[in-house]
């Protein structure tokens, strides 16, 4: 596996930390309140391209994709986006951008109920308790069940599988976060390993596989190590984000990545077995000390110590007595 970070696309600290930590590989997201344009552009994507690899990074993954949420309820303009998004992976392609991150969450991206809950040492992470919302408010976008959401997803692969296919990108397609039924009655599907099966089959291609989002197959429940095996198996593991949580889908918090419910160790042996050669970013972080909690889940802190963490144990995989020994 090829260890990556989530890098914004204006150099600042992280891309300093990144290179002194030796990280060669950028998640790259466009620029907010931009991104329309850079994915319809290729001259201002391919500058994109270029500012990472001026920083000494290889632009390897883009997350998330530009606006989608007519696509997501279906709407009549929807064509406009799913356009968009097309555009942006025929550009990928042409610019050796391999992985197209995305996700099918309507309304609500990744949701949390709170942001600064205690961790190890009084480190703040985020957690998210389905029983702190009123799920019988209504948002303005009312309601939306998991019928349409599943007709309207398959309306977006139909449209950009065979584009990702042709264009030699690999799509990744995220679980939901929370992985709830629903949220104030806007539904969400992407919320089990089955779902996510059924999901990266609806338009079957080489291309169309999942972000093994660690932390939200754990939230829903799933055995972490045979969801890696099972989609590894199938060939349909596209990118991995290192992340673990303490809980259930309905209350959780995150963890530090040493912290949580799941076995990290086993999780790299277990690409390793694989033979998983994607990338892998580690996602959302504590807050530590000295940090201020703007930006839960990204402070810098936490993920230096989450890249080590990672780092470690993935050359400690690739060491075959160390295999043995843990194994
Ligand atoms: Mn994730």
């Amino acid at each position: 596996m090829k260890i990556a970070e989530y890098l914004r696309c204006e150099p600042d600290i992280q891309w300093e930390y990144a290179r002194q930590i030796g990280i060669k590989y950028a998640v790259g997201r466009m620029p907010d309140g931009h991104m329309e344009e850079t994915a319809e552009s290729f001259e201002l994507l391919k500058k994109m391209k270029e500012k990472y690899e001026d920083g000494g990074f290889k632009l390897a993954v883009i997350e998330p994709a530009p606006l989608n949420q007519n696509i997501k309820f279906g709407r009549p303009n929807r064509d406009v986006e799913i356009e968009r998004m097309c555009s942006l992976i025929i550009h990928m392609g042409m610019l050796g951008i391999e992985v197209l991150c995305y996700n099918f969450m309507a309304h609500f991206g990744w949701l949390r109920t709170s942001r600064n809950i205690p961790e190890r040492g009084g480190a703040l992470v985020t957690g998210y308790r389905h029983s702190d919302i009123d799920h019988s408010q209504l948002t303005e976008d009312g309601i939306l069940t998991k019928e349409s959401l599943w007709e309207n997803f398959l309306y977006l692969q139909e449209a950009i599988v065979p584009v990702a296919e042709q264009a030699g990108v690999r799509l990744a397609l995220h679980p939901d976060d929370p992985p709830v039924d629903s949220i104030q009655q806007i539904g969400r599907i992407l919320t089990s390993n089955d779902a996510m099966e059924k999901a990266v089959n609806l338009v079957p291609s080489p291309n169309m596989g999942i972000t093994m989002c660690q932390g939200s197959f754990c939230a829903m429940g799933e055995n972490i190590l045979e969801t890696i095996k099972k989609f590894g198996k199938m060939g349909k593991l596209n990118f991995v984000h290192f992340r673990d949580i303490s809980g259930t889908k309905h209350d959780f918090h995150e963890t530090f990545h040493d912290n949580g419910m799941t076995d990290m160790a086993q999780c790299i042996l277990a690409y390793k077995e694989i033979g998983y050669d994607g990338y892998v970013r580690v996602d959302h972080v504590p807050t530590l000390a000295g940090e201020d909690n703007d930006n839960p889940g990204y402070c810098n802190l936490g993920r230096l110590f989450a890249v080590g963490y990672l780092k470690g144990l993935y050359e400690m995989s690739q060491k075959e007595l160390a295999h043995e020994r843990i194994v």
